[in-house]
């Protein structure tokens, strides 16, 4: 039996930061960072069937395209990607009222619809961006066992070694996409990359305010490190814990962003609205295209 201190539930016997019980959600499930894209994506939905929220956790199931969605804001970071992604598993996976793990397993199918910040010229303001592999900076995967057997470990060796690496910092771990979502969301429109998720805004992407950085040169060396064809193209903050996590547990996830600045030709589009818009539309489509 898992003790109630590891598996803390609320007195409606939801679960303890999402406040969901398992019907509350469906098998698809799509994440985003911002609260307030969780309305903007049911807007799109032909019926709502559940909503709820607690702190930066807000959720609403509802139907489009005849099938059953549920959408989730994360908040910021991968630190709430922890808490969502081992929430979702436990609502699925483990028998809530027993606080066993259940007898078979359910995979869930999770999109992240994110923003996110350009590292290469040819990705340009506006352009959506599938991950096929995503880095995390933020050290989270390195406190759960055995990650090796998860992570693509020749990529990791290779890019610590080309930007020197420092010991001062979390190592960082690289994980696939779900192939067969990649397969899924393969077209024209998007873009496939590499992206890496950061462990907070300004220094950890290399932006300098006030503050020096300590390590000036590396999103130059970012940009232009390359491994078996395949080269670094955006930064965020919550795919490389959404991809570990959901390898571990075993889910599928994808994430695509849109691209709201490049950092190399140093344009961006505050007002992104309705290009969101317009990927949501293009996601919700292919995520319940069978
Ligand atoms: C930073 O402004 C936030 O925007 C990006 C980053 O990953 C981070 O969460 O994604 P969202 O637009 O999904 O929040």
């Amino acid at each position: 039996m898992i003790k109630h201190s590891e598996l803390i539930l609320n007195s409606d016997g939801s679960i303890f930061h999402l406040h969901l019980r398992p019907e509350n959600i469906s098998d698809h499930i799509i994440l985003v960072g911002d609260p307030a894209r969780v309305d903007t994506i049911s807007n799109f939905f032909d019926t709502i069937e559940y909503s709820t929220q607690n702190r930066e956790f807000k959720t609403v199931t509802g139907v489009y395209n005849n099938q059953k969605i549920s959408v989730i804001s994360t908040g910021i970071g991968t630190d709430n990607i922890d808490i969502v992604l081992n929430e979702l598993d436990a609502l699925v996976n483990i028998d809530l009222e027993k606080r066993e793990k259940k007898n078979g397993h359910k995979t869930l199918n999770i999109v992240r619809i994110g923003t996110s910040g350009g590292l290469q010229t040819d990705l340009p303001v506006n352009s959506y961006v599938v991950s096929e592999k995503s880095i995390g900076f933020d050290g989270l995967l390195n406190f759960y066992a055995n990650r090796e057997k998860f992570c693509d470990m020749e990529f990791e060796q290779a890019f610590k070694k080309y930007t020197s690496w420092s010991s001062s910092l979390a190592s960082p771990y690289t994980v696939d996409a779900s192939d067969k979502l990649l397969k899924k969301f393969k077209s024209d429109d998007f873009k496939i990359g590499v992206t890496i998720s950061a462990p907070g805004f300004y220094a950890p992407q290399g932006r300098e305010l006030r503050l020096p950085l300590a390590f000036p040169d590396l999103n130059k060396q970012i940009e232009s490190f390359k491994f078996n064809n395949l080269r670094i193209t955006n930064f965020e903050m919550e795919s490389s814990a959404i991809y570990g996590l959901s390898k571990m547990l075993g889910h599928h996830a994808l994430t695509v962003c849109l691209i709201i600045a490049n950092r190399v030709t140093l344009k961006a589009n505050e007002n992104y609205r309705s290009e969101m818009n317009k990927l949501i539309i293009k996601v919700l489509d292919k995520l319940t295209n069978q």
